[in-house]
């Protein structure tokens, strides 16, 4: 089966022991998502043809928490069963440690995509001051395009709408009552 290297760096973050991974194509090797120990010499990428891709890159360090999947050195925990308003949600982050997650580059977001339903809670919010969106765990401001645009006619505020609800990658924002599953995320 073909991975993608996204998928390839979801695999190896669930597997205890994975350090790197490497994602590769060729009709010599057949290589599809090779799970492998991590060497400094290895890390990089070269893309020989469209069909010939070869990355190695560590992921996991081990030293995330249980429950938690590691991309990039921070670790996240991913809820995809129980939905919570976004302070429930809030809160169980903190009680282990985290906190709602902040969305700020393209390979984080597609790390979390495959992994989640259409639509989740982020740590996005603008409860301090309105139209100042901010990312909860750091205070610092969210980007406005990056790394997800907000939707179409977004953020409309029908209600009272202080947080930022990611939805198909693009942004949402939405009222206190709503229920969503939620990523959190701590530093190792
Ligand atoms: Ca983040
Ligand atoms: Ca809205």
């Amino acid at each position: 089966m073909v991975r993608s290297m996204t998928e390839c760096s979801v695999v190896c973050a669930r597997t205890p022991g994975c350090t790197g991974y490497n994602t590769e194509n060729t009709a010599a090797t057949h290589k599809q998502c090779e799970l492998s120990a991590y060497a400094d010499t290895d890390v990089g990428a070269a893309i020989v043809t469209d069909n010939n891709y070869d990355f190695y890159m560590k992921v996991n360090s081990g030293l995330c928490p249980a429950d938690f999947v590691e991309f990039r050195g921070n670790c996240y925990y991913i809820e995809t069963l129980n939905t919570k308003t976004w302070q429930e949600a809030r809160d169980h982050c903190i009680s282990m440690g985290a906190d709602l997650v902040s969305l700020e580059s393209p390979g984080e977001t597609d790390f979390l995509v495959p992994q989640l339903p259409p639509s989740w809670l982020t740590g996005g919010n603008d409860v301090a001051v309105d139209t100042q969106w901010v990312w909860v765990a750091t205070g610092r401001q969210v980007d406005m395009c990056a790394p997800i645009p907000w939707a179409p006619g977004e953020p409309n505020n029908i209600g009272l709408e202080i947080y930022i609800e990611f939805t198909s990658y693009q942004r949402n924002n939405v009222g206190k009552f709503y229920l969503l599953k939620y990523v959190c995320e701590k530093s190792p």
